[in-house]
């Protein structure tokens, strides 16, 4: 009986064993189940997933208005037929409070421009505000009869004058202009012949949005190089000067990219040190 004992007393370890098996077998396959499905999820991050968390940085804003109010101006559109005003809606559900003789603009300098302005805490550019940092870098359109956001098959910036990014950067630049106060900063590039260059943003929309009532200087930082082949004294930046507000002062310095990188990466030093 022993041997009896012994033998159910094995079927039962056995038994054991199985289901401790089978348990262990479920346990791995739902943890997979989960990781898969995780990281498919992930890789539906979807355009307005993108846009959801960058507007959530900005704390108390109405994220949801603002996808609303984005989308709005494109979806179901022609993407060549979306005139700047379409973001009217989601300019008004964006409003920022202007930071007066901290605000910056710049035309063919992003790099630079951005790599300052990330680093240390002294200037804001419109890609810095709520506004402009939703959409900074990315592409997006929608088409006729559909509710979809496209980011592939998407109008080029010069295809079309009213496709849905060129349109949006025009209207965003349109409203950070027009709250330009104070002493405001640009940053231009030294190393192109005409550093205000008449078919830029900067030029064509956002100087002709300056007003003179809050906003006392224009200062611009002319970004050189070694070879840079423009000075302060370049035509364009006469028609800088020309295409000013009146009321507006002016300024112009030549300060090298190198100064501009070092003073970047050395937190120490005090802002208005670093031109
Ligand atoms: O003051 C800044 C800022 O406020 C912004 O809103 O407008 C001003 C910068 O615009 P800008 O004067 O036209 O300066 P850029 O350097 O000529 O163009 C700025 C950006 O617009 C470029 O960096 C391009 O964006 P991207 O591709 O780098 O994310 C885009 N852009 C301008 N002309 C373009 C173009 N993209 C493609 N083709 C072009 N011809």
């Amino acid at each position: 009986m022993a041997s009896g004992g012994s033998g159910s007393a094995e079927r039962r370890r056995r038994k054991r064993c199985l289901v401790f098996g089978l348990l262990t077998v479920l346990v791995v396959v739902v943890v997979v189940a989960v990781v898969l499905a995780v990281t498919l999820r992930k890789g539906k991050y979807t355009f307005e997933d993108r846009i959801l968390a960058r507007c959530e940085k900005f704390k108390g804003s109405d994220c949801r208005l603002i996808w609303a109010k984005f989308q709005k101006a494109y979806v179901g559109r022609d993407p060549c037929n979306v005139p700047m005003e379409a973001y009217d809606d989601f300019i008004a559900a964006t409003q920022f409070k202007p930071e007066c003789n901290r605000m910056m603009f710049w035309s063919k300098t992003k790099d630079v421009v951005h790599d300052f302005t990330e680093k240390r805490d002294c200037y804001v550019t419109l890609e810095d505000t709520l506004l402009g940092s939703v959409a900074d870098g990315l592409t997006w359109c929608g088409r006729v009869g559909s509710s979809e956001t496209l980011t592939t098959g998407c109008p080029r910036w010069t295809d079309c004058e009213n496709n849905p990014v060129r349109s949006f950067w025009s209207r965003a630049s349109a409203a950070f202009a027009e709250k330009a106060c104070g002493n405001v900063t640009v940053m231009l590039n030294g190393s192109i012949e005409t550093p205000f260059s008449p078919n830029s943003t900067f030029r064509s929309i956002e100087v002709k949005k300056f007003d003179a009532t809050v906003m006392r200087s224009l200062n611009v930082v002319l970004v050189t190089q070694t070879n840079s082949v423009s000075n302060c004294t370049n035509a364009s930046l006469k028609d800088l000067q020309k295409e000013l507000a009146a009321g507006i002062r002016y300024s112009c310095k030549e300060v090298s990219e190198a100064q501009i990188r070092e003073c970047s990466s050395n937190p120490e030093k005090p802002c208005g040190a670093c031109w």
